[in-house]
């Protein structure tokens, strides 16, 4: 049960990793058979995926073998963005690109920008010889902040690192919050422990603006306002002080900043937070009761809750709370945000910055690539982008205010190649696409944020088509480029070696597929957080000498509710179950289970608008217009809308999906958007 066997008649399986952006990290098996890959399920002997996968990527067959997978180079022919193109072949594409980058980087390099994100999340086909290639040549730097850096910077001040419980305990926890996270959708396998933990007896609270499939099957369900969760942290703080239910040697021992915080949270009463995060008072009591005064006790908090201008500081006064009860102390206790930061990840061996030498490009943060294509004010300093090279990502459907995106990517002086699997938003714009395997056709290693696993996938079939792995098109482009230096020698299964060095036996990933980390079961419980003082930094001085508040304090939205007369309802536009952000949306049968692009909205906002389920409405704002089909939904609570999913701009009714309403304003800490930050207005369309 390996490789491919030598005789093509017998079916196999192959043991691989779930690529996508996604806490669960599955351990896949695929059945290949004659070469083909017939089946993909989860292995049973991987105690995380217990053998499950989510309805995408059980057909991710349908998306590896899709009749529209991009299966040769192309090169453009039409209008940039009209999707036209002819075949090209790969040595023609390498040397044309090869000579467009060297003409750049003779002028400057840093006018050549890099784009990528978490198409896939290994190591090797997302962040080893594609570094390489871009510290050799000097490009612009990358700020991958679209996604978590808001939360993983302030996990980082508070904890001293994306670090947390371990996922496998959640079931014998007596309480659960589930903050920010709608787990059937996005963290299945976390949804099994929470469940055992259910029929065990524990009570689930889910906070949430939105009563996801995940709120409606817990205890209770606290729909607060977007961008409020600081003001309801503070005040359960007030609680659990007024209260006493605190564990105080806890708090002397392995905490700093006690005073400071005890004084600011007593400034904030479950009357003033409740008026903010428009919730009941009462709610905000009960949950604080049930929080000081149930052993053990965990938070399983997740990306939702760190996408408004104050999201940075809401994680850092939700990751305070379990200090001040000492839940940390058990092992089924304290809090889960992101567990990447335990993986001894061999970064640089990997991405090799010293190729950089001296030279120290500009960064340009990824999330407001909409106003460094159009160079626009408040961007990085520095020449115009004038060559983007995009992996792993589709920044026209998934960044901030996209019409800038769009109008960045049309510009004729742009010179644009995209690595891609499919036509998607953004490689319609491309001069050169370059069709990339699929995690099925190439090796790779993984980490996780959701469980503390290491992975390897192996390839399970032949590369489909002529596609190359996204290593593998940076190691010929280097070679093209002149680019001598051995490590552009390494190949896919070198990369995934030194992904981990000698720590964690390669050989064992070879016959198992996946590694244990080993790791304590509590990690907090004495104290050895990894901040400069060892200690819970409820006071960061780190964050008070950047001119920054030291405390975690409450700041209100850009957009908050009720500030605007022309735009009165607050839109957040989070993950859709069938799809990963902007994958999947070309795979019809998930397509067709998502339906079509929707905007929940409440009974009372629709009514006051002349609305009815299944119109289709604008939704506008001064950025711009959407225009997608109505669902009137308890799902949505008064004054907030939901546009789920990240469709592709192409299946919208108007060319467009949410992000056309998004703004490119950044959080608190860490300078990531703020997608859940947004006012709009909602019109019936004819
Ligand atoms: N099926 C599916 N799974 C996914 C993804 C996907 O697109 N589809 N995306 C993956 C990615 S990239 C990530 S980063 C992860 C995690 O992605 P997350 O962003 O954590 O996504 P969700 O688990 O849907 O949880 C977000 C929840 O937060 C809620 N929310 C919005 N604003 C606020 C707020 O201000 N406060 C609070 N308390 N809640 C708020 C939303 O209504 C939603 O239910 O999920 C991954 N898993
Ligand atoms: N409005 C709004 N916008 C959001 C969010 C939101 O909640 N609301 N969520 C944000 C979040 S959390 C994230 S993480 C980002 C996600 O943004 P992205 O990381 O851009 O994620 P995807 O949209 O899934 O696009 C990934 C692309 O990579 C391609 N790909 C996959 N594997 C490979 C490979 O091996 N090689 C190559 N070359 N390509 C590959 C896929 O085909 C896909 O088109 O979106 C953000 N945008
Ligand atoms: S997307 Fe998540 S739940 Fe689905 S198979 Fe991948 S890791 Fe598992
Ligand atoms: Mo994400």
């Amino acid at each position: 049960m390996q490789q491919p066997a030598a005789n093509p008649h017998a079916a196999t399986q192959v043991r691989g990793a779930c690529p996508h952006d996604c806490p669960d990290t599955c351990a896949l098996l695929t059945t290949v058979d004659n070469g083909v890959a017939v089946k993909v399920q989860g292995n049973p002997d991987h105690a995380h995926t217990a053998g499950v996968l989510c309805a995408k990527v059980s057909r991710y067959t349908e998306r590896t073998y899709h009749p529209e997978r991009v299966l040769q180079p192309l090169r453009r022919v039409g209008p940039k963005g009209a999707g036209r193109f002819e075949p090209v072949a790969w040595d023609e594409a390498l040397d044309d690109i090869a000579r467009r980058l060297g003409a750049i980087a003779a002028r400057d390099a840093q006018a050549i920008q890099p784009y990528s994100y978490a198409g896939t999340m290994g190591l090797v086909q997302g962040e080893s010889m594609d570094r390489r290639f871009f510290h050799r040549l000097g490009a612009s730097l990358l700020d991958r902040t679209i996604c978590s850096s808001a939360g993983g910077e302030a996990l980082t001040q508070t904890l001293g690192g994306k670090l947390g419980m371990r996922v496998e305990f959640f079931c014998e926890a007596k309480l659960i919050l589930i903050w920010g996270s709608n787990s059937i959708g996005s963290n299945l396998h976390f949804w099994r422990h929470a469940l055992q933990a259910k029929r065990d007896g524990a009570r689930l609270v889910c906070i949430d603006p939105r009563r996801s499939e995940t709120a409606e099957k817990c205890h209770e369900h606290i729909a607060l306002l977007p961008g409020t969760d600081a003001a309801l942290a503070l005040a359960l703080m007030h609680e659990l002080i007024v209260h006493d239910w605190l564990d105080h040697d806890y708090i002397a021992r392995y905490t700093l900043g006690w005073e400071a915080l005890r004084e600011r949270a007593l400034q904030w009463s479950p009357e003033r937070a409740a008026a903010i995060c428009g919730i009941d008072a009462q709610q905000i009591r009960r949950l604080a009761r049930d929080w000081g005064t149930t052993r053990p006790a965990a938070i399983r908090l997740n990306y939702g809750v760190q996408r408004t201008r104050g999201g940075g500081n809401a994680v850092r006064a939700i990751a305070c709370l379990p200090a001040l009860t000492g839940a940390w102390r058990h092992r089924a206790g304290g809090l889960l945000l992101s567990a990447s930061g335990a993986f001894p990840v061999q970064r640089t061996a990997l991405q090799r910055p010293d190729l950089l030498a001296d030279r120290r490009p500009r960064t340009v943060n990824m999330s407001t690539i909409g106003d460094a294509l159009l160079h626009e004010a408040s961007v990085e300093a520095g020449p115009r982008i004038e060559a983007l090279v995009v992996y792993n990502s589709n920044p026209l459907a998934v960044a901030p205010e996209s019409a800038k995106v769009a109008r960045g990517l049309a510009r004729e002086d742009l010179f644009t190649v995209v690595l891609e699997h499919f036509m998607t938003d953004t490689a319609d714009y491309a001069d050169y696409v370059l069709p990339a395997t699929t995690q099925l056709e190439h090796w790779d290693v993984h980490a996780a944020y959701g469980h503390t696993d290491v992975l390897l996938n192996r390839p399970a079939i032949a590369p489909v088509g002529q596609a190359r792995s996204n290593a593998a098109i940076f190691r010929a482009l280097a070679a093209r480029m002149g680019f001598d230096e051995p490590c552009f020698q390494d190949d896919d299964e070198a990369l995934c070696r030194q992904a981990y060095g000698s720590a964690v036996d390669f050989q064992h990933l070879l016959d198992h597929g996946f590694a244990t980390l080993a790791l304590p079961a509590a990690p907090f419980a004495e104290g050895g957080f990894a901040t400069p003082s060892g200690r819970c930094e409820f006071y960061s001085a780190r964050l008070a000498a950047q001119g920054l508040d030291g405390l975690p304090g409450y700041l209100p939205n850009f957009e908050a509710p009720g500030s605007s007369a022309d735009y009165p309802l607050a839109m957040i536009s989070p993950p859709a179950r069938n799809f990963l952000n902007s994958s999947f949306v070309n795979v019809k049968s998930l397509r067709d289970a998502e339906g079509e692009p929707l905007l929940e909205i409440h009974a009372a906002d629709a009514q006051a608008r002349g609305i009815g389920d299944g119109d289709m409405v604008r939704v506008f704002n001064a950025r711009g217009v959407y225009r997608c089909r109505a669902a009137v939904s308890p799902r949505a609570r008064a004054g907030v809308v939901h546009g789920l999913g990240i469709w592709w701009r192409k299946f919208g009714a108007n060319g467009t999906n949410v992000n056309e309403l998004t703004s490119q304003a950044l959080t608190d800490l860490g300078r990531a958007p703020t997608f859940y930050d947004c006012l709009v207005e909602v019109a019936r369309s004819e």
